[in-house]
């Protein structure tokens, strides 16, 4: 009964083991498992477009291959996460909809326009470091196809981030005019990237509940710390300052302080109202109706020959 399996998977929690697809799980944590995974997907394949936009400009052979390798493996990462969430008995075209529609978020960072060859590093450097920092405790998550998901998407995302600082180490060591562009890039992107990690744990509805589920392994807030933490030095060696005038360490703990996030403007995003919000939709349904007939000619294909 009910009861029984209720024990049996707190015990299974409790124990550090897995949850697998095939096992009883509470409504609300399969409900919030696709949520997360859902949002997770989207970022994924949303966050294709900003990096993208510029494969046809690249400043050389070798940027583009390696801007196309990225894009692809987010490509890559966007239809394991989707493959994760069906094994909880989402539906794939369903969960696009959703995004199409917004009625499922996508990263708030993914809204905000990339202007210079600059941001492609700056999006390596900051935003696949913040990804790193959230998704290596992932690896741990208590549902196993999402946490087996993880240990390979991360592997990818740490390359990812290594290619990003070598870019703007590259233009570091470039002109003035470049060092400026790199600059400029941090500028914009620095704060963006501390929203990331979510609202503050004061006012995160979800986090007590996914942490005591296994879900989550870390709070919002610790894993910005350790962001932070792991930055600032790598900002140093690079030679840019980042946009804090309070960013200092405490002694004390070895930690750094920072100052006050604008958390209106991650509400603001988060609700649709990103620089580029309407433009990411906009174009995602653009490639899913432009593309259904190879949707429907692969699904009759497949009917034809099962
Ligand atoms: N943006 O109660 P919490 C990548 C929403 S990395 C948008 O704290 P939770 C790699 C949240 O969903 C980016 N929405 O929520 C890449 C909730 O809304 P809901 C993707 C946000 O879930 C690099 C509400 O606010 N990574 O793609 C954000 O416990 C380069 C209340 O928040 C992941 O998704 C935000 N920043 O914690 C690709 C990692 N923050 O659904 C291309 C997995 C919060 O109740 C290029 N996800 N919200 O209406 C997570 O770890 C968690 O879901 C958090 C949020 C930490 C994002």
């Amino acid at each position: 009964d009910e009861t029984a399996l209720q024990e049996q998977f707190d015990a299974t929690i409790a124990a550090g083991h897995r949850i697998e697809p095939r096992d009883w799980m509470p409504e609300g944590y399969r409900k919030t498992l696709i949520r997360q995974i859902a949002q997770h997907a989207h970022s994924e394949i949303i966050g294709m477009q900003p990096e993208g936009d510029w494969l046809l400009a690249a400043p050389s052979l070798r940027r583009k291959a390696i801007l196309l390798a990225k894009v692809q493996d987010e490509a890559g990462h966007g239809l394991y996460l989707y493959s994760a969430a069906e094994t909880l008995g989402a539906d794939r075209a369903d969960l696009t909809d959703k995004l199409i529609e917004g009625r499922q978020k996508y990263s708030s960072i993914f809204t905000y326009p990339t202007l210079t060859y600059a941001d492609v590093g700056v999006i390596g450097w900051l935003v696949d470091g913040a990804a790193i920092c959230n998704q290596v405790p992932l690896c741990r998550s208590s549902f196993g196809p999402y946490a087996r998901a993880m240990i390979r998407v991360c592997k990818e995302e740490s390359f990812h981030q290594r290619q990003g600082y070598e870019l703007l180490m590259t233009m570091m060591r470039g002109t003035d005019e470049q060092r400026a562009m790199v600059q400029d890039a941090v500028d914009r992107w620095w704060w963006p990237s501390l929203m990331m990690f979510g609202p503050p744990d004061t006012d995160s509805p979800n986090s007590a509940q996914s942490m005591a589920w296994g879900i989550k392994r870390h709070s919002n807030d610790e894993l910005r710390q350790r962001f932070v933490d792991m930055t600032v030095p790598q900002a140093e060696f690079l030679g840019v300052t980042l946009p804090d005038p309070e960013l200092s360490l405490d002694a004390a703990t070895g930690r750094y302080r920072f100052g006050a996030i604008d958390w209106d403007e991650l509400t603001r995003v988060i609700s649709g109202g990103g620089p580029c919000s309407v433009e990411r939709t906009a174009r995602r349904r653009a490639a899913r109706d432009d593309n259904a007939w190879v949707t429907e000619a692969a699904t009759e294909y497949a009917r034809k020959h099962s």
